[in-house]
């Protein structure tokens, strides 16, 4: 019987901070995970060394569900954004041992092809209107069919989600966060967001017309009563999704929001749980889960959340900005193209960096992803050139009202 021989955790900083699981059987099958978790990275490394590792050793690695449920319920304190991207972890990386082991792309175990591609979306900036309209017609021009649009708000200063140098053919990337000893503090004022916001749509539709999917992140924002006067504002430009209108630690307070907007809603990159879903999903208050395979538990816990969201017409939306790994991405990828309540991924490429350490397989054609057809998820682990890159403390920044200094969620 194979068994897991050893395993082993990888930092690196290639433009940004990535954390990689390795696993190793006593057959010499070698399978990646992502545990990344964006400005707080050597906690989850140190979890997985200290207190997943050496459990792992010994184990047979075809057992994923019975080693997800080991690792989750053994631990007895369940869920967390650490405990749960650990576990992430160790099922992508036992999944890519699978696929290895048994010549195929995970896809194929987790019920085939449902579709030729997954549709994208990606992040279009600008600190003003003219500027975002650059931004969009790039990355229509890179062979995007759908954009998240994010503009700065007169009288604030930099807003996070907003790149802040787009010079013509560079590429764009408000990410990564700042690598500095401290968080950068930005300043927020919601009152000018809201007169924005739909300006900033009547222009977008005015010149790129009815047709182009878009997408709109307000970061946690606002109030569940502003949310809803967002959602009602934004109506008339049919919008794709409104992304987190609302913090969701309390999950009744979107029934609020669903009452009054017909907006589409999107909720849950920083959940890491299906009971963080619950409400949501059973109460249909959310159109699209935006759960991260990175973030929630791995490719067993997403296809179950997945499952239940099917059973009330809501879709994936997967988190894939680039503080999830090339690694984590190709596990996204794999659930997308194989689950039948797909409706859009998010992709923000990578840095040439970042990919000369993470080699992959999967593709962009056309405005869809591929998986590619490679055993296992298809990702590669460089470690001579990942070791070039030290980690560096990052950290995302802080919001605070302009007008008093008061933290703010963003
Ligand atoms: C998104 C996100 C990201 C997150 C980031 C935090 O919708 O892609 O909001 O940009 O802020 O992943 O680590
Ligand atoms: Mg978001």
């Amino acid at each position: 019987m194979s068994a897991i021989e050893r395993a082993e955790v990888l930092v690196t900083s290639p433009g940004r901070n990535f954390v990689t699981l390795k696993v190793e059987t006593s057959d010499g099958v070698t399978g990646l995970g992502d545990a990344t978790l964006n400005g707080r990275e050597l906690a989850v490394a140190s979890y997985l060394s200290n207190h997943v590792v050496p459990l792992l050793i010994g184990r047979d690695p075809h057992k994923i569900e019975d080693t997800w449920q080991y690792l989750y319920r053994g631990a007895y304190w369940r869920r967390g954004p650490v405990t749960m991207a650990a576990i992430a972890a160790v099922d992508m990386a036992l999944w890519d041992i699978k696929g290895k082991v048994a010549g195929l792309p995970v896809f194929q175990l987790l019920g085939g092809e449902s579709r030729i591609g997954a549709l994208a979306y990606g992040h279009a900036s600008g600190a003003d209107i003219p500027s975002l309209c650059n931004s969009i017609r790039r990355h229509l021009d890179e062979g995007y069919k759908a954009v998240r649009i994010q503009t700065g708000v007169p009288g604030l200063g930099q807003i996070y989600g907003v790149a802040t140098e787009q010079a013509e053919g560079q590429r764009y990337d408000y990410e990564p966060a700042k690598r500095a000893a401290l968080p950068l503090e930005e300043a927020w004022d919601t009152r000018r967001y809201l007169v924005h916001v739909p300006e900033v749509f009547a222009a977008v539709r005015d010149e790129f017309g009815p047709e182009l999917p878009l997408l709109h992140d307000a970061h946690h924002r606002l109030t569940p009563n502003e949310a809803a006067i967002l959602g009602r504002s934004l109506e008339r430009f049919d919008l794709f999704w409104l992304e987190d209108c609302t913090v969701a630690e309390n999950q009744d307070a979107l029934r609020r929001v669903r009452s009054q907007t017909l907006t589409p809603l999107a909720i849950g990159e920083v959940f890491n749980s299906v009971f963080d879903f619950k409400t949501l999903i059973s109460e249909q208050l959310i159109d699209y889960v935006r759960a991260a395979v990175t973030h929630a538990g791995g490719i067993t816990a997403m296809k179950k959340l997945m499952d239940f969201a099917a059973l009330y017409q809501i879709k994936s939306g997967f988190h894939g900005p680039t503080d999830i790994s090339p690694v984590g991405q190709a596990a996204a990828l794999h659930l997308d193209i194989a689950i039948h309540n797909f409706g859009i991924q998010e992709y923000m490429k990578h840095s040439a960096e970042t990919l000369s350490v993470f080699h992959t397989s999967y593709t962009f054609r056309d405005g869809l992803l591929h998986p590619g057809t490679s055993p296992g998820l298809g990702v590669d682990y460089d470690e001579r050139t990942g070791d070039k890159y030290p980690y560096t403390a990052a950290y995302l920044p802080v919001n605070r009202l302009q007008r008093d200094g008061t933290i703010h969620d963003w």
